[in-house]
Formats: structure tokens, sequence, C-alpha cells
């Protein structure tokens, strides 16, 4: 039989592995005025890299203030994800451009 204290040991180690394998980087590009993938999941402690492929300025810029990133032209920019959360985010140039980032703790 497994010892009782064993058990939250385990679960210590897990979890402390789980968090810093699942680090991960996720691409959002934004192209001819869309925003792609429109919706995208994520985790606290990604990094999102934010890529810019039109001629002019976009931003990334969350309803509820959790970030707001700016990109120039034909440039890649990276964010790390502080909080979680289901984010709604939109372009401060193009307000047509809308897309969801879905945090996970
Ligand atoms: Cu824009």
């Amino acid at each position: 039989m497994t010892p009782r204290w064993i058990l939250p040991i385990v679960a210590v180690l897990t979890l402390g592995i789980s968090i810093s394998a699942d680090a991960a980087t996720i691409q959002i590009s934004m192209e001819n005025l869309v925003i792609s993938p429109a919706e995208a999941s994520a985790k606290v402690g990604d990094t999102i890299e934010w890529i810019n492929k039109d001629i002019f300025a976009h931003t990334a810029t969350a309803r509820n203030g959790d970030f707001d990133v700016t990109m120039p032209p034909k440039k890649t920019v990276t964010s790390v994800l502080k909080k979680a959360g289901m984010v709604e985010y939109y372009c401060r140039y193009h307000p047509n451009m809308k897309a969801v980032l879905i945090i996970a703790p």
C-alpha cells in the first residue's frame, strides 16, 4: 500500500512539472485587417507573438484593460499573459478587428 504522505508530494511534483513544461508561445496574426485565429486559448505565463503582416499599425487592446499591445507595420511584438480570463480585444485603429483570448489560470 502507498503511504499516505506520498500522494501530496506526487501531486506537487506533477503540478510543478506541468507548469514549467506548459508555458507555450501562441501566434496571433493580423493580416488584411483580420485577426486570426479569432478565438485563441492560452494560459497564464504563455507568450503571445502578435504578428502584424499589414503595412499599417495595429493594436491588441483588451476591453477589460488587461493588455494593450501596439504592433508597428510588418513587425512582431511579444507579450506574456499575466492574468486569467476570457478577454475580448480589438484594434484601436480599426475597431472592426475583434477577437477573443481565453486565458486559463
Ligand atoms: Cu488595426
